[in-house]
């Protein structure tokens, strides 16, 4: 065996937290962490000024960013609204556009959100059992549509990079808010505008 070959591993899931041990990229992401991307603005501040909650928590397990290698990583979204809208993932392109993503879902209901630079939209709930692929050139974002952490578990190529600042700046064509108790799918109105 070459000596650059890395050694098999293995990891463990806490499919209760959604945590990875051992885990060597955690993030945390707060609501001041994604500035004007939930519509209602008012509803924004106020919960800054309530404590700035953290939405989600991202447990992910770095290997080498090459071409071959796969990143594995679970999202923890915790249950909540900011205005009508359910608390969701910042979603992304992947920089490298040709790369494509499965999650798994691990707890609680959610939803995934796809679009493309094309216009085109999709949304799939995410439930635990559900497995969703994700082609390449299809940006994600995951909402959590319950009442307890939505979990769920994905892999995708460590080359794939992420690329924020096209859905930062043009949004994604569908809001998923609550209406009637319901989760409803409703056309974002700022959609492709700067927020
Ligand atoms: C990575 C993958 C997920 C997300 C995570 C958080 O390609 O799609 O691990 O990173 O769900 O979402 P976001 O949009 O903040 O990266
Ligand atoms: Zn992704």
């Amino acid at each position: 065996m070459p000596m650059n070959h890395m050694q098999p591993f293995s990891l463990e899931l806490d499919f209760q937290t959604g945590i990875i041990r051992p885990c060597n990229n955690y993030i945390e992401r707060r609501l001041s962490d994604m500035p004007g991307m939930y519509a209602d603005h008012e509803a924004e501040q106020k919960a800054l000024q309530g404590g700035d909650p953290v939405i989600y928590q991202v447990h992910q397990y770095d290997v080498p960013n090459e071409n071959g290698h796969l990143l594995v990583v679970t999202s923890t979204i915790h249950a909540g609204k900011i205005g009508d809208e359910y608390h969701m993932t910042k979603g992304h392109y992947h920089a490298r556009r040709d790369t494509a993503e499965v999650y798994v879902g691990l707890q609680g209901q959610g939803y995934l959100l796809l679009c493309t630079e094309e216009g085109g939209f999709e949304s799939m709930p995410v439930v635990p059992g559900t497995i969703t692929y994700i082609p390449p050139y299809w940006a994600h974002r995951t909402v959590n549509v319950g009442s307890e952490d939505f979990i769920f578990f994905g892999v995708y190529p460590a080359d794939a990079g992420h690329d924020y600042g096209t859905i930062e700046s043009e949004g994604f064509p569908m809001l998923l808010v609550q209406r009637d108790g319901v989760p409803t799918l409703v056309p974002n109105p700022t959609y492709g505008r700067p927020a």
